[in-house]
């Protein structure tokens, strides 16, 4: 007779099925919004992106186009970020992109040039790697010298606790309409693209976070854009 804890345990592992934690607002101005006004809605109940070479890796199922998403203007250099609907429960980093709309950030597909703006990864301690736990919001600064213009802000989780085999990490992903306003003249970069920029088999995507224990990570992507 199985015992709960092991129950427990396959119910933790059939998790693609079922509802997870989701990136919902936008945090502006010190201010949280609502969910949904700012953030383009995905239409998966956020069972994990896997694939890499899927335009879902983008934006999230159902976030390449968002009519009914509002944009949010943001000033250069200010803090913004995102909120979640529950806290962060699988370990693994968290990153944010953005990438320049062509014309208006509620039509745009993300088909274009990303930059990485800000990333969080584990701290190592005497063969621990420590994950950040209890993550229900996620702030950040948007360089100042980002030139002003209507943008796609992506953030993303990627999960690591079944990324020991290709294909096994779980991208929780949501992008955010923003006009940033009182930018500079930088040149975001070094910029990717998405699908792309990552590959399956990128040192921090297929790892084993627990056995042995790494004793260093390989955050995925470009270096960050600091402006
Ligand atoms: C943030 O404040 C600026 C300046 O008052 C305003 O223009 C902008 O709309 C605000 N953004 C959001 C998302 O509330
Ligand atoms: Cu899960």
């Amino acid at each position: 007779m199985k015992s709960l804890a092991v129950l427990l345990g396959l119910a933790a592992c059939f998790d693609g099925a079922l509802a997870h934690y989701r990136w919902t607002s936008l945090i502006a101005n010190g201010t949280k919004s609502a969910d949904y006004l700012y953030v383009r809605q995905n239409t998966n109940y956020n069972s994990p992106v896997t694939a890499v070479t899927s335009n879902d890796i983008r934006c999230n199922v159902g976030g390449l186009d968002s009519p009914s998403t509002s944009t949010a203007t943001i000033t250069a250099g200010s803090t913004v970020g995102f909120a979640l609907d529950q806290s962060i429960y699988h370990i693994g980093p968290i990153l944010v992109y953005m990438s320049k709309a062509p014309s208006s950030a509620s039509t745009y597909d993300g088909s274009g040039a990303w930059f990485k703006i800000a990333q969080l990864g584990p701290t190592f301690s005497t063969g621990q790697m420590n994950w950040p736990t209890q993550v229900s919001q996620y702030t950040f600064t948007v360089p100042k010298n980002t030139p002003s213009g209507e943008y796609l802000l992506r953030v993303e989780q990627i999960a690591l606790h079944q990324a020991s085999s290709e294909g096994g990490a779980q991208f929780y992903i949501s992008c955010a309409n923003v006009k940033v306003v009182g930018g500079g003249s930088g040149s975001p970069g070094p910029t990717i693209t998405l699908p792309g920029g990552y590959s399956a088999s990128d040192p921090g995507i297929k790892i084993n976070p627990y056995y042995p224990v790494p004793t260093s990570y390989a955050m995925p992507g470009p270096a960050v854009w600091s402006g």
